[in-house]
C-alpha cells in the first residue's frame, strides 16, 4: 500500500490530500495512513502536514530507491535490473560479485553511502551519504581488451551531456577518467575488468559524481580539488534543486547510445565530443609511471582512447589509463 499512497501523492503535486480520503480510497484506518506516510518521510520523501489540509509531497524530495529510478528510466538496456542499498562498501565490488554469479548485462547497483569507496590505483573514493550519485553498471560487451579504454571516454562523454542536459553545467574532461567543473573534480570513473583467456567476461563501470555536498563536507585534502553540482549552481547564484534520480536516468540514456558505438567499434563520435569538452589537449602534463617522471604537452588522443604526450626530451608516448596517473601543472587540471 505504502506504493499506492505515494503515486497518489505524486499524481497529485498541487493538492492537499486528507487522511480521511486516503483511508478511504485504500480501506484502511487512518492511523495506517499515518503511519505509511511516516515510513515515506523515513525513506526521505518531504511531505508538508497539516492537521487541517491533510498531506502533500513536495517536488523537492530527492530520494533514492530502485521505484524512483524506474520511474525516470528511458533507456532499453541499462539499468533496467536494479539493485539499490542504503548502504554498502563499494557499488564496484557488489557489481563484481553478481557479475561473477552471472546477472544481466545492464545491471545497475546504486547506493545513497559507500563506506570504502574506490577510486583508481586502491585510492579512496569519498561516497558520503545522500550527498551524490555512487553507482556501477555490469557490461558485457563483446569487445577486444584494446578496446576498453574506450568505455572511460564514453562515460565520460555521457556525464558531461548530461550534466549539460539536466542543469545546463558545462563540465570538461580530464584525461582519463575525471569530470571538472571551473577545475575541479565533480566526477570519477572507474572502469574494472574480469577476462578469460582472450575475451571479456564482464566490466564494471563505475561513476560517481558529487551533487549536494557543501564545502564543509569535504575533507581538507578534497576541499581545493573537489566540488559538487550544488556548490557550482551556488556560486552562479543558481537555486535549483537537483535530483539524483534525474540525474542517473539521464547519463544512463547517455552513456546507452554511446555504448552501442562501442559495441560496434564506432568510435569516430566518442573521440569528437570527448576532445570538444576535453581540458587536457594542449595542455602541460606530467606523467608519473613507474617511479619516473616524465613532462611533455598533451597532444592529441589515438583512434582507441590513449593520450598521446610529446614529452619535453623530443619522444612522443601514448599513453594507456591503466599505466599512469596524469597531473596538470597548470592547477589541477
Ligand atoms: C576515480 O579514481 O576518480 C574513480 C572514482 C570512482 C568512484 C565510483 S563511485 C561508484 C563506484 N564504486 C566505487 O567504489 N567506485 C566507483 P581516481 O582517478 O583514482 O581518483 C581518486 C582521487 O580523487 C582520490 O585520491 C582523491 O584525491 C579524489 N577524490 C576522492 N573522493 C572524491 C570526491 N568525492 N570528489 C572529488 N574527488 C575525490
Amino acid at each position: 500500500m505504502k506504493r499506492e499512497v505515494l503515486l497518489y501523492l505524486k499524481n497529485n503535486p498541487h493538492e492537499y490530500v486528507s487522511g480521511e480520503q486516503l483511508s478511504t480510497l485504500f480501506g484502511v484506518s487512518r492511523t495506517a495512513i499515518w503511519k505509511v506516510i511516516n515510513e515515506l518521510k523515513r525513506e526521505g520523501y518531504i511531505i508538508e502536514s497539516s492537521s487541517k489540509k491533510g498531506y502533500r509531497l513536495s517536488p523537492d524530495s530527492d530520494v533514492l530507491n530502485s521505484f524512483e529510478i524506474s520511474e525516470e528510466l528511458k533507456t532499453k538496456v541499462l539499468g533496467r535490473n536494479i539493485i539499490y542499498f542504503d548502504q554498502i562498501d563499494s557499488t564496484n565490488n557488489y557489481a563484481k560479485r553478481i557479475a561473477l554469479e552471472g546477472c544481466e548485462e545492464g545491471t545497475l547497483i546504486v547506493a545513497d553511502c559507500q563506506t570504502s569507496g574506490r577510486g583508481r590505483l586502491g585510492r579512496d573514493w569519498n561516497s558520503a551519504n545522500k550527498k551524490g550519485i555512487w553507482m556501477s553498471l555490469v557490461l558485457r560487451p563483446d569487445i577486444p581488451f584494446e578496446e576498453v579504454q574506450m568505455l572511460t571516454l564514453a562515460a565520460s562523454v555521457a556525464v558531461v551531456q548530461a550534466l549539460y542536459e539536466v542543469a545546463e553545467i558545462k563540465a570538461g574532461i580530464k584525461w582519463p577518467n575525471d569530470i571538472i567543473i571551473n577545475g575541479k573534480k565533480v566526477c570519477g570513473i572507474l572502469v574494472e575488468m574480469n577476462m578469460e583467456i582472450e575475451s571479456i567476461n564482464f566490466l564494471v563501470l563505475g561513476i560517481g559524481v558529487n551533487v549536494n555536498q557543501q564545502k564543509e563536507d569535504f575533507s581538507e585534502e578534497l576541499s581545493d580539488k573537489a566540488t559538487s553540482l550544488k556548490m557550482h549552481l551556488e556560486e552562479l547564484g543558481i537555486q535549483k534543486i537537483l535530483k539524483r534520480t534525474q540525474l542517473i536516468a539521464a547519463i544512463l540514456l547517455k552513456f546507452e547510445a554511446i555504448y552501442d558505438k562501442v559495441k560496434c567499434g564506432d568510435f569516430g563520435y566518442i573521440i569528437s565530443e570527448w576532445k570538444k569538452h576535453s581540458v587536457t589537449l594542449g595542455r602541460e602534463v606530467s606523467i608519473i609511471y613507474k617511479d619516473r617522471q616524465y613532462r611533455g604537452i598533451a597532444q592529441d588522443i589515438t583512434k582507441d582512447g590513449k593520450l598521446i604526450v610529446k614529452c619535453e626530451d623530443g619522444t612522443v608516448k601514448e599513453v594507456f589509463s591503466g599505466e599512469v596517473s596524469v597531473r596538470g601543472l597548470l592547477g589541477y587540471c
